[in-house]
């Protein structure tokens, strides 16, 4: 177990102890346990392994016995016992949001309510309004935080459906018996939440490769089996189809069950118009609905039947019937980004604040990974639940970076660290640092982290101040969106964009799979009035590099080129980038 799972199940402990009502003293020694591990900058495994852990600050004799259990056996009773002496429904309620440990304790104990489902009907008959320290208002939050819960319950992070299918699809590309195959629907297309996972496979053996997708590890559950589909449900609890079809027909499976069904409808009556028929079976010269071979038109794959209907390949991100067939008749589409052009990610986190990994892991890493540049970009003073840096730290947050760059530019490396900071957008659009601190930094990122339910008007005045400011390079998570857990705040976003374009500030698409924040459906709009895309990470953790691609899936979403993005420069241009706004 590395560093990181330990500190995610201390946490976790944390917060069963603040659920059985322990002292509250108990569950700050986990927290500070789990925050002293983060800082570490060896692999956990090592320090243990050594026996160099203890005396570190924030971990004493227990939970260094604690830790040590879980690191060397991967497996830590007292947690498990802990886990176990409670209804598996509490920890679950937690995700209601609104509802914190100290509540649920007081839920559990005196209405025995410990599931979602118990505490929906609880609120339902009132009962969670007469307790003290609950009352109608709280009732009422909670009940809204409930079926906001319940409506998503069906839908899925994009981020971890990925996972899940690039797996099965690497599985099934090995098996012998498996012509061709992908992914589609949905997830194909690179949708920033899905419903379920489509795969689409040709074969001359279809039980065969049932039988096989069947039995995947990552495969849960089987809903239904047939001769030539299958629905299971895998990791994550995600519905998973798989359809078997002989290799004529696989290119028009493919298209169809990539969608959108708005996209499918608008290529039948393309088809009909032309005296053809299209259907998941082929593209037919017949009149009627048909599945008969020797009336299908050859095609070998997706390009040739968008070519047989008068258009160019449309890439799987633009079938959403979102101006795509207008394009594509006219051969304009553009040649979209591809996530290999991305050089580096100008809005990242450190340890300083709220991330896991040190400056030096994370030059390492990213160097490692064939990056060129990576921004960290620390929260600012205000944002004190992300641990927000004061201007002196960040001053020796500059001077730790300019080290690190020293020894690189030592060992003849080219990869650089930038500095930055993500810095808070206060109530009435002041930036949170003045303006001869940020004037030091390579990359300033503008986010709004408070202030939630301001009126749009409100919310839009802010942001377009801070873009206003000429020492902020671009606006962070444009809506404060959490998919799936919370609603974008109100704000005109096609003012804000405007007056990006007027100032020349960039936009940032947050790649981060649980926000995806600006919206693919608002970047042509920007891309019109010339402002710029900068993809980014938000990354807390090492791993979080990987959204990168999954970014570049919702900026292609979004029509976007290379040349619309700004971090597909090297070095060189974007420090000359960076500049520009600030020389004005
Ligand atoms: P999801 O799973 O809800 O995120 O969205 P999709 O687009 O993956 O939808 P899904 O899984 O229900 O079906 C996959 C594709 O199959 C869908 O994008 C288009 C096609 N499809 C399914 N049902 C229909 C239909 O009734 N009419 C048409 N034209 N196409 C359909
Ligand atoms: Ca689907
Ligand atoms: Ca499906
Ligand atoms: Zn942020």
């Amino acid at each position: 177990m590395d560093k990181d799972q330990v500190a995610d199940i201390l946490l976790e402990i944390g917060v069963l102890l603040e659920l059985k009502g322990e002292n509250p003293f108990k569950t700050r020694a986990y927290q500070n346990g789990a925050r002293a591990l983060e800082a570490l900058s060896e692999p956990l495994e090592k320090i243990v392994a050594e026996d160099r852990l203890k005396g570190t600050p924030g971990i004493g004799d227990a939970l260094l016995q604690k830790i040590t259990e879980l690191v060397t056996t991967g497996r830590l009773a007292y947690y498990e016992e802990l886990k176990a002496s409670l209804p598996a429904g509490l920890m679950e309620m937690l995700e209601v949001p609104g509802l914190g440990p100290k509540k649920a304790k007081v839920l559990f104990e005196k209405l025995k309510v410990a599931s979602i489902a118990e505490l929906k009907t609880a609120c339902e008959a009132g009962l969670v309004a007469e307790l003290a320290g609950f009352g109608e208002k709280t009732q009422a939050k909670l009940l809204e935080g409930i079926k906001f819960k319940e409506q998503y319950a069906t839908r899925h992070h994009l981020g971890r459906a990925v996972i899940v299918a690039e797996g099965i699809i690497e599985a099934l590309r090995e098996h012998p018996s498996v012509t061709r195959c992908s992914t589609a629907g949905s997830l194909r297309r690179s949708k920033e939440v899905i419903g379920d996972i489509d795969f689409v496979v040709s074969s001359k053996e279809p039980a065969e490769v049932i039988e096989y997708f069947v039995r995947q590890p990552s495969v849960l559950n089987v809903i239904a089996q047939g001769g030539t589909k299958a629905s299971v449900i895998v990791q994550g609890g995600i519905q998973a189809d798989l359809r078997v079809v002989t290799d004529q027909e696989y290119p028009f499976a493919l298209a169809y069950f990539t969608g959108s069904k708005e996209h499918n409808i608008v290529m039948r009556q393309r088809a009909i118009a032309r005296g053809l028929r299209l259907n998941e079976y082929g593209l037919f010269r017949a009149s009627e609905e048909t599945r008969d071979p020797t009336l299908r038109e050859a095609c070998q794959d997706e390009a040739a039947i968008y070519e047989r209907l008068g258009l160019t390949y449309v890439p799987p991100e633009l079938r959403e019937d979102h101006g795509e067939f207008v394009a594509a008749e006219k051969g304009e589409l553009p040649r979209l980004l591809e996530w290999t052009d991305l050089r580096g990610s100008l809005h990242n986190h450190s340890n300083w604040s709220d991330g896991r990994q040190t400056l030096d892991e994370i030059a390492v890493t990213m160097m490692d990974l064939g990056l060129d540049y990576w921004a960290v970009t620390d929260h600012s003073k205000s944002s004190f639940q992300a641990h927000g840096l004061s201007p002196e730290r960040v001053i020796e947050q500059l001077a730790a970076v300019a080290e690190i760059n020293k020894r690189l530019a030592g060992e003849g490396e080219e990869f650089r660290l930038l500095t930055g900071s993500e810095v808070d957008i206060l109530t009435e659009g002041e930036l949170d640092f003045d303006d001869d601190l940020l004037a030091k930094l390579d990359v300033v990122v503008a986010s709004i982290h408070q202030g939630f339910t301001a009126s749009e008007a409100e919310t839009t005045r802010r942001l377009i101040r801070a873009a206003e400011n000429r020492y902020v390079h671009m606006l962070g998570h444009l809506t404060g969106r959490l998919l799936l857990e919370r609603e974008p705040y109100k704000v005109n976003q096609h003012a804000v964009i405007d007056a990006c374009a007027a100032t020349g500030t960039w936009i940032e698409l947050n790649a981060s799979p649980y926000r995806f924040d600006m919206d693919w459906r608002l970047w042509q709009y920007a891309k019109e009035k010339g402002v710029k895309c900068v993809v980014n990470c938000d990354a807390h953790r090492a791993e979080h590099a990987g959204f990168l691609k999954l970014g570049a899936g919702i900026a292609r979403k979004g029509w976007l080129t290379k040349q619309d993005v700004v971090n597909t420069m090297g070095l060189p241009a974007l420090r000359k980038a960076l500049a520009a706004k600030r020389s004005n």
